[in-house]
């Protein structure tokens, strides 16, 4: 019973999310979901690419157990920010998601930045409706991760290692984090980054552009 009851809100939560990639296609949003252990650093590189990105017009939903702190932090960095305080659960889903959108101005947003609650395993499991879904790892989380948590690294388009600025001061063995995330996702674009120093944040704002000017021509 309480697998059906599972499949059941999982297929509920699809077809929301079919519902949310089409209303944003139809205005031309390229919507990207980030998930990612806690203190992974998504909202540091969400506010570096707001602050680096020009020529596009960003918004942001942050979802949050509690507390409004990384939404605030969004809108010091320069882009309007909508909050889901997911009261408890640990992961957004289609229809709160909805609920953000149906708020924003749909006509005058051209990219959609949705952070996650900081977690490698719910989340995975939940489409939101976004055309690409990133995993975000940093140095001290270890190099293992994506073995440990492949449902999150099977289902993404992105992936992001952080912090790169801690490998002198870590045991991550980054050729070894590359192969287990290429065996499980071949087809993910992979970006590293530092918020520190701010490598490959250019490199990931030209992808996104990229991304927003193909869908907008296509
Ligand atoms: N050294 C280093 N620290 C970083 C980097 N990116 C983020 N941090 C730090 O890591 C901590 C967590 O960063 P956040 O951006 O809040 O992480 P988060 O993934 O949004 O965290 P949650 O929203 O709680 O899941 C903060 O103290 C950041 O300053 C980085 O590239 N290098
Ligand atoms: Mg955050």
């Amino acid at each position: 019973m309480q697998v059906e009851l599972m499949t059941d809100v999982l297929g509920d939560n699809d077809a929301a999310a079919q519902e949310n990639q089409q209303l944003l296609a139809d205005h031309n949003v390229l919507a990207v979901d980030l998930m990612g252990s806690p203190g992974c650093g998504k909202t540091s590189i969400l506010e570096k690419v707001i602050q680096q990105l020009k020529g596009l017009t960003v918004r942001v939903i942050e979802g949050d157990v509690a507390t409004a702190n990384d939404a605030e932090r969004i809108e010091a960095a320069g882009a309007e920010a909508f909050q889901i305080n997911t009261g408890g659960m640990c992961h957004l889903n289609a229809p709160m998601v909805r609920r953000a959108i149906d708020k924003m101005d749909l006509a005058s947003t051209d990219l959609l930045l949705i952070e996650n609650v900081g977690n490698l395993v719910c989340p995975a499991a939940f489409k939101l409706g976004a055309q690409f879904r990133f995993v975000v790892c940093s140095i001290p989380e270890g190099d293992d991760k994506p073995e440990k948590y492949p449902v999150a690294f099977r289902t993404c388009q992105g992936i992001i290692l952080n912090k790169l600025d801690l490998i002198p001061h870590s045991p991550f063995d980054t050729e070894k984090f590359w192969n287990l995330c290429q065996q499980l996702q071949p087809e993910a674009v992979q970006f590293a980054t530092s918020c520190t120093t701010g490598e490959g944040i250019t490199e990931l704002c030209q992808w996104l552009t990229e991304q927003h000017s193909q869908l907008t021509s296509a």
